[in-house]
């Protein structure tokens, strides 16, 4: 366990973190600024009052003291207060209190699948929520297939997010359609429009009918794939997740354009998810060695999207539908004939913080 710890020489006194053999200086800087005094921050909302950059750049500890387990602290620009050692600990790391995800293969051992009317209980919906941020993706059955229950089951994870489509869509054979998803045709593993800004962060797709003996679905997990291609190609995979590609998506009324690379690092460098949709991409003009470099990491992360080792298949049923972060989990199903009967999905597009959130509130409760 680590903890926080004083030490006091003339004109020159330090505060701690030891974490077994480690010791962290506590930088005066960094501990005046997450100071919660009620002068400092708003006791409601915790936002603070002041504006850190403003302190002085050569502000430094003038005395510390640990007493009644509070830290007090007086600093060079005359402010003087407590803090709580615990407090410090945690905001010693920027967690942001959800679990980590978890990257899965097709020999994923317990599949999280929910009954529709379980989601109701708030326990139950906690640990679908832990299930859906580790393993990027839900299955959920005994659904509601009213013409628009879609937005009932997307409204309980959080805020739909309305597009061009609707604010949900129809998922079935039509000839006219400007988009390769409306055709009976087999759709490999993709991310959903990476040509808008921000991508859409999570999907359901929810089976209303399949006649059909094909159209299965399939999921993978980028996380996992990735992996893969980081450990065997280092560089092919700092290639991807370096060089913007192009996304394009245009109809009679609508023209969507986004620029970013294939794979998308958070902002602390950790792999947090994939643009990827053979059908949609450009790669930018380089020249012959770097763009046969690109090729070669392109190929294997496509290489691998669809090796049955990373890969569900399963059939979605009437009533039946999946829920998944579409920065994360790729998703695809199986080709159709149309002749053998009906198949429709309905879909939509919920933001990424919203089962994140909920996790957290509920956490409150049952964590
Ligand atoms: O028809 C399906 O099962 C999936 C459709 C699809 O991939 C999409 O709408 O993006």
């Amino acid at each position: 366990m680590p903890e926080i710890l004083v030490q006091s020489e003339p004109g020159h006194t330090r505060v701690l973190m030891r974490d077994g053999a480690t010791d962290t200086d506590l930088p005066a800087l960094w501990l005046r600024a997450r100071s919660t005094d009620p002068s400092q921050r708003d006791a409601v909302t915790g936002q603070r009052l002041m504006n850190p950059h403003l302190l002085p750049d050569d502000l430094h500890l003038l005395e510390a003291r640990l007493e009644n387990a509070l830290l007090h602290l007086s600093f060079s620009d005359g402010f003087a207060g407590s803090f709580d050692p615990q407090e410090l600990l945690q905001g010693s790391v920027l967690h942001t209190g959800c679990p980590a995800a978890t990257p899965w293969q097709a020999d994923l051992q317990r599949k999280p699948q929910y009954r529709w009317a379980d989601l109701q209980s708030d326990a139950l919906h906690y640990a679908a929520l832990k299930d859906f941020i580790e393993l990027g993706f839900l299955l959920v059955n005994e659904t509601p297939t009213e013409a628009d229950s879609i937005l009932q089951i997307a409204q309980r994870f959080g805020f739909v997010r309305t597009t061009n489509f609707g604010s949900f869509f129809e998922v079935y054979s039509r000839p006219d359609s400007t988009d390769l998803a409306y055709r009976p045709v087999a759709l490999g593993p993709h991310t959903d429009n990476p040509y808008r800004t921000p991508v859409p962060g999570i999907q359901i797709l929810q089976c209303l009918q399949n006649e059909t003996s094909g159209g299965f679905s399939t999921l993978v997990d980028s996380l996992a794939v990735a992996a893969q291609v980081r450990a065997e190609d280092p560089d092919g995979f700092a290639l991807l997740s370096r060089i913007p590609v192009r996304f394009e998506y245009r109809d009679a009324s609508t023209h969507l354009v986004s620029v970013k690379p294939m794979i998308e690092l958070d902002g602390q460098g950790q792999m947090s998810g994939v643009h990827y949709s053979p059908r949609l991409d450009d790669i930018p003009l380089m020249s012959q060695q770097d763009t046969r470099r690109y090729h070669a990491a392109r190929k294997r992360l496509g290489q691998l999207f669809v090796d049955p080792q990373y890969e569900l298949r399963f059939r979605l049923n009437a009533g039946e539908m999946m829920m998944f972060d579409n920065n994360r989990v790729l998703h695809g199903r199986t080709s159709f004939d149309p002749a053998e009967g009906h198949r429709q999905l309905q879909g939509c597009y919920v933001d990424r913080d919203g089962p994140r959130s909920q996790y957290l509130v509920l956490q409150r409760t049952f964590g």
